[in-house]
């Protein structure tokens, strides 16, 4: 197996031709050369080192700030095994186009060779991969993210297997921008980006779209979900895996600081981001966080929003394209104190009020050890049993704050129907409602219509499969306020959802599924006017009409993919909310 990586980075050596070849071994002392490599060519920022102890930040190329999806491919040999959800090149049309874009790029550069376990250490469910770049950014942030050395060395010698990933900065022109993916021969290929899930490829790349299409021939699943443990007053702890949209909320949810800690609610964190699930043999399924760290968005994190992610990023953090005050400490909008003088904004310059200081996908970068919330079962090699899947989105409109499905098949139709409002964490509009099954669309690696398959399959191997539930905190009344307070008060959803799950919590049944009737949601000493209340548990039929026309636009062009479970769904859902 070994001699087949150094085939590999031989390969891309000579493709690449680097001035020099490091193997990156995950050490500490490694780390502090990439760091000191990075503030000696400028690439890095160092911060009030009294404040922020081990804290820098980089500031990225301005046109390359978020994930690029028009840019993202997944290459199959048949293109309707990558979907009307995908990008496609042919695998040979791909590699023709994008190989001159590295031939002799990492001229007078170093190459990191980069052997990253994803998950924990022991884990049967844990995978390794391998990243080739030029970027002593991707290399640090690989530290951070993912378990780097002899860990997956040693991961790869066992199994013979690993994903090999080839990236470079290129030259940042979007232009020459490819994120590439080939799921048939497990390979990865980036060009172009130093950004986030365009380059650090353990994560999207990896750890969703080519482990979606593992997961798929080999009855798992890779999904983009946060894993939290819910501890409830008897002290029995309840995990929940929660999918949201990049840039809505999954960090400050899985790091939550219960408002009803007092009764005994409290909320743990196993991961923010991504979920690898697999069925165990008892029939239950069990999660594990395939990463090591946070790559959290910062505009909006403060101490009234977020404590336990302003802890976190305290010390031994990567800031990327936040703002930085004069004294050099790290600043975003949202951030809970006023804009000092003499900012530098987020493309290095004196800010003169205009724009935002801090970009608005930017970003931190942060060990999970360091997490105060962090579960003492977020290692756990065995995974974690998951009793509720949740899934959410940003919606100004329509959707309540909470229902449960009828039961997984209707469960897998709201997750295919989901819905959200963009975010800057892609290129694009901002703001506009896409359609975004199970918060999966930029990340699922094959045709969506095998991915719903895939999901009714796996509900009928699980003995008691999750219940499932769709929520939304981000419902506004009509002058533009948010309905609900969200953030720590969320709790107040997850004890319905624990009450659910014993058998014990009321509902009524709705077209939507059943959602909590009047005094089964815990609002006690909220202060709430009955009509947002109303407005929290209201379904506009003629709105939902509307939204169920979407999702057939959406999911007519699977075709013969397209599993005629979730049509049946359709199809029962229009017809409740006319008759009941
Ligand atoms: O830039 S990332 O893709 O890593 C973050 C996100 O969009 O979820
Ligand atoms: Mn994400």
């Amino acid at each position: 197996m070994l001699s087949d990586l150094k085939h590999w980075v031989d390969e891309c050596i000579a493709l690449t031709a680097p001035s020099a070849v490091h193997w990156c071994d995950g050490s500490a002392g490694e780390y502090a050369g990439l760091v000191e490599t990075m503030l000696k060519d400028g690439s890095l920022v160092s911060l009030d080192q009294s404040r922020h102890p081990g804290c820098y930040l980089h500031r990225s190329d301005p046109n390359d700030v978020a994930r690029t999806e028009h840019l993202t491919f997944i290459c199959t040999t048949d293109k309707d095994d990558a979907g009307p959800n995908n990008n496609w090149m042919s695998p040979a049309e791909a590699k023709a186009k994008v190989r001159p874009l590295f031939e002799n790029a990492m001229r007078g550069r170093t190459m990191y060779v980069i052997p990253y376990l994803m998950g924990p250490a022991g884990s049967p469910f844990s995978k390794a991969g391998v990243e080739i770049t030029d970027s002593a950014y991707v290399a640090a942030n690989m530290h951070i993210m993912t378990r780097v050395g002899q860990i997956a060395l040693d991961r790869m010698q066992e199994t013979g297997e690993y994903v090999p990933g080839l990236h470079s900065l290129g030259d940042l022109s979007p232009e020459r921008r490819f994120i590439l993916h080939f799921p048939e021969e497990k390979l990865i290929w980036s060009v172009g980006s130093g950004y986030g899930g365009n380059a650090l490829l353990g994560k999207k790349c990896f750890a969703l779209r080519i482990a979606s299409h593992m997961a798929r021939q080999q009855s798992w699943m890779a999904e983009h979900m946060l894993i939290i443990g819910v501890e409830q007053p008897s002290g029995e702890e309840t995990f929940i895996a929660a999918a949201f949209p990049s840039a809505s909320g999954k960090t400050n949810l899985a790091m939550l600081v219960s408002t009803l800690a007092d009764q005994g609610y409290r909320v743990r964190t196993v991961g923010d981001d991504i979920a690898w699930m697999f069925i165990d043999g008892n029939g239950q399924l069990r999660a594990i966080n395939p990463e090591a760290g946070f790559f959290g968005v910062a505009p909006g994190t403060s101490l009234a929003t977020n404590p336990v992610a302003m802890q976190t990023v305290d010390k031994n953090t990567i800031f990327t394209n936040v703002a930085m005050t004069a004294d050099g400490n790290p600043w975003w909008e949202g951030i809970g104190s006023p804009p000092p003088e003499g900012m530098i904004n987020w493309r290095g310059m004196v800010w003169d009020r205009t724009g935002t200081a801090a970009h608005p996908n930017s970003r931190f970068t942060a060990p999970a050890r360091q997490c105060p919330s962090i579960s003492p079962r977020w290692e756990d090699p065995a995974g974690v049993p998951i009793s509720a899947i949740v899934f959410g989105s940003r919606r100004s409109s329509l959707i309540p704050l909470v229902y449960e499905a009828f039961n997984w098949q209707h469960g897998v139709f709201v997750g295919a129907g989901l819905g959200s409002e963009t975010t800057a964490a892609a290129t694009g509009a901002v703001g506009v409602v896409r359609r975004d099954p199970m918060a999966m669309l930029p990340f699922c690696g094959y045709n969506m219509g095998d991915y719903f398959r895939h999901w009714l399959d796996m509900g009928k191997r699980m003995k008691n499969p999750p219940r499932i539930f769709r929520v939304n905190w981000f419902l506004k009344d009509n002058s533009g306020k948010f309905l609900w307070p969200g953030y720590g008060e969320n709790i107040r959803v997850f004890k319905w959802i624990l009450s659910r799950l014993r058998g014990a919590g009321g509902a009524e049944e709705t077209p939507l599924g059943f959602m909590p009737g009047p005094g089964d949601l815990d609002v006690s000493g909220l202060t709430f006017q009955q009509h947002a209340l109303d407005q929290l548990f209201h379904v506009d039929r003629d709105g939902w009409q509307r939204a169920a026309d979407g999702m057939e636009q959406f999911f007519q062009p699977f075709g013969e993919r397209m599993p005629a479970e979730i049509w049946l769904e359709h199809r029962a859902f229009r017809s409740r909310l006319r008759h009941r």
